[in-house]
């Protein structure tokens, strides 16, 4: 049985998914739920964790389970983030402010969207490790403002994704002429900047106009430097599946990268980020943190990923599973179980520390 604090962890993050699905609004599900074009690599992120096993050793002191670490400044009670999820209003009227309150409570660390649904001071007040993560837009004014309202309010880093020059082909949004509520916008940008992501386009999907207008499609590794060197706070770059971008990154000043497809949400096609891990850390060599995002959805998931070469291993769904079901708690209920899942398998793996992890330990069947 897991437990935290003495208490039970009875729900698994199915339980959370289902609740989830049944109380939230079918467009705002399909948001979150679904992935570009025909959901494969959606499919192939989670798929690659199933096709990866690990050979446990037995006969270890596994008394103490050691899950401690420290990425760009930061420390985590364990390598587990959330990462960033736009417009979190549409799942709890509490939005980000819940979510970051369930991050701070477990020790985790949340990476909140540029497009929070509350503001980023709000997000601030509940106390935790967080890092704001954002994208280039063509008025690079809005950039600057951002990333100074990030440092005065005690983010610690910054996360710009890389991965959406334009939107990927969410067919479901699509479908549902998907748009952003008033009730769930950004409280941090300006109206006029935000105003086409709340039109309906009637067979379109008003998030792919509002990228259209707003993001820059000409973003360049020089425009990376020259954030780098404008921030006061690492710059980690999002969206990283090459180990030549990979190396690229490192060149142009990144305190780290994420390795990431954007949840299948961007290029369907797109190698499951499992598959991408091993290389992308091997060309990076430890010069800076590797984080990891795509298809975790238990513990032992993250004992994979670290094993393969990540530092810090995020989810961005099954948090949003937990808002939606609980609130606060229900993010705690999420973070606390792959926390406890991942002990324990550490624990049944015979590897109690972090540093055990290595890519000897997992085997991986063809797909
Ligand atoms: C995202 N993601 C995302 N990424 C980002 O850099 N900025 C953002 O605003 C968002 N918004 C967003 C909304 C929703 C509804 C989802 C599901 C995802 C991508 C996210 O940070 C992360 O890369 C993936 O969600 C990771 O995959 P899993 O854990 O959901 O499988
Ligand atoms: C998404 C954007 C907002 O994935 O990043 O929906």
């Amino acid at each position: 049985v897991l437990s935290k604090g003495g208490e039970t962890l009875t729900e698994d993050l199915d339980d959370y998914r289902s609740r989830a699905q049944s109380v939230a609004e079918p467009a705002a599900w399909d948001y979150l739920a679904g992935g570009a074009g025909a959901e494969r690599t959606l499919a192939a992120n989670v798929a690659a964790f199933r096709g990866a096993t690990v050979v446990p050793r037995v006969l270890v002191d596994v008394s103490a389970v050691e899950t401690t670490v420290e990425v760009c400044g930061t420390r985590l009670a364990a390598p587990l983030g959330v990462a960033p999820v736009a417009y979190q209003r549409l799942w709890h009227p509490d939005g980000e402010a819940a979510t970051a309150a369930g991050a701070a409570a477990t020790g985790t660390l949340m990476i909140a969207s540029m497009f929070s649904s509350v503001r980023y001071e709000q997000i601030a007040a509940a106390g935790g490790s967080r890092w704001l993560q954002l994208y280039v837009l063509r008025d690079r004014a809005i950039l600057l403002d951002l990333v100074t309202r990030a440092e005065a309010a005690g983010f610690t880093a910054l996360v710009v994704t890389v991965d959406t020059p334009r939107l990927g082909d969410r067919r479901r949004d699509v479908r549902n002429s998907f748009a952003i509520p008033p009730h769930a916008q950004s409280q941090n940008i300006d109206p006029a900047t935000m105003a086409l992501a709340g039109i309906p386009a009637p067979g379109g999907s008003a998030l792919a106009s509002h990228v259209d207008a707003t993001y820059d499609p000409g973003l360049r590794w020089s425009d990376l430097e020259w954030l780098a060197e404008r921030s006061g706070l690492p710059v980690v770059l999002k969206g990283i599946l090459d180990p030549a971008d990979a190396n690229r990154a490192v060149d142009a000043g990144a305190a780290g990268i994420v390795v990431s497809n954007h949840g299948g949400r961007q290029l369907d096609g797109a190698i499951a980020t499992l598959d991408a891990l091993p290389a992308v850390a091997a060309a990076v060599a430890g010069r800076v943190p590797v984080l990891f995002d795509g298809g975790v959805r238990h513990g032992v998931d993250i004992l994979v990923a670290r094993a393969l070469g990540a530092d810090v291993v995020l989810v961005g769904r099954p948090p949003i599973w937990g808002l939606a079901a609980g609130g606060a708690a229900g993010v705690t209920g999420v973070l606390s179980r792959l926390r406890a899942e991942l002990e324990l398998a550490m624990a049944l793996a015979g590897r109690p520390r972090l540093t055990d992890l290595d890519p000897a330990i997992i085997r991986r069947a063809p797909r």
